[in-house]
C-alpha cells in the first residue's frame, strides 16, 4: 500500500455530542498520522460547493443546512492506503448498515447525521484536503 492522505470532517452532529476526543484517538489508534487538524464553522455557501457532487440530490438542501448548521473539526490523516482504511474504520453511509464497531455504527445518529466524513477516493482526497487547508498548513510532500 502506498502511504496517502485523506480528508476527514468530524460533523456536527459528533462535535456537538462531545465525540471529537473519542473519534481522534480510534483514527490515531488506527495508525493514522495527523498531518493537521482544525474546528471550523462552514457557511451554507461554503457546504454547497464541498457537496457540489450531491446538488440534484433530493437530501441535498437538508445536508448542506446540516453541515452548515454549527462547529465541525476537519482533518488531513496520512498512512499507508488512508483513503481506503478511513473508510473501514467510518463504515457505511447509513448508520444501520455500518459494520459494528465502525464509527457510524457507534455513534451515527441517522444517514445524514452520520458523526464522519471521509473522502471517497485518490482524485477526492487532494480535492478537499486543499478546499479546507492552505499549502502552508498541509506540510510535507502529499496532497
Ligand atoms: P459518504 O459520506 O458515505 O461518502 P455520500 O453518498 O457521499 O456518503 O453522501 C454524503 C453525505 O450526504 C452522507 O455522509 C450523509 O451525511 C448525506 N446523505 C447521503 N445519503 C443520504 C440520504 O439518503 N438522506 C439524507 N442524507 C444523506
Ligand atoms: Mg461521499
Amino acid at each position: 500500500m502506498a502511504l496517502e492522505r485523506t480528508l476527514a470532517i468530524i460533523k456536527p452532529d459528533a462535535v456537538e455530542r462531545g465525540l471529537t476526543g473519542p473519534i481522534v484517538q480510534i483514527l490515531e489508534e488506527a495508525g493514522f498520522t495527523i498531518v493537521t487538524l482544525k474546528k471550523v464553522c462552514l457557511t451554507k455557501a461554503q457546504a454547497q460547493s464541498f457537496y457540489d457532487v450531491h446538488r440534484e440530490r433530493p437530501f441535498f438542501d437538508s445536508l448542506t443546512s446540516y453541515i452548515s448548521s454549527g462547529p465541525s473539526v476537519a482533518l488531513v490523516l496520512e498512512r499507508d492506503g488512508a483513503i481506503e482504511e478511513l473508510r473501514q474504520l467510518m463504515g457505511a453511509t447509513d448508520p444501520a448498515q455500518a459494520a459494528p464497531g465502525t464509527i457510524r455504527a457507534r455513534w451515527g445518529e441517522s444517514i445524514e447525521r452520520n458523526a464522519i466524513h471521509g473522502s471517497d477516493g485518490p482524485e477526492t482526497a487532494p480535492v478537499e484536503v486543499a478546499f479546507f487547508f492552505s499549502d502552508l498548513e498541509r506540510m510535507g510532500r502529499l496532497g
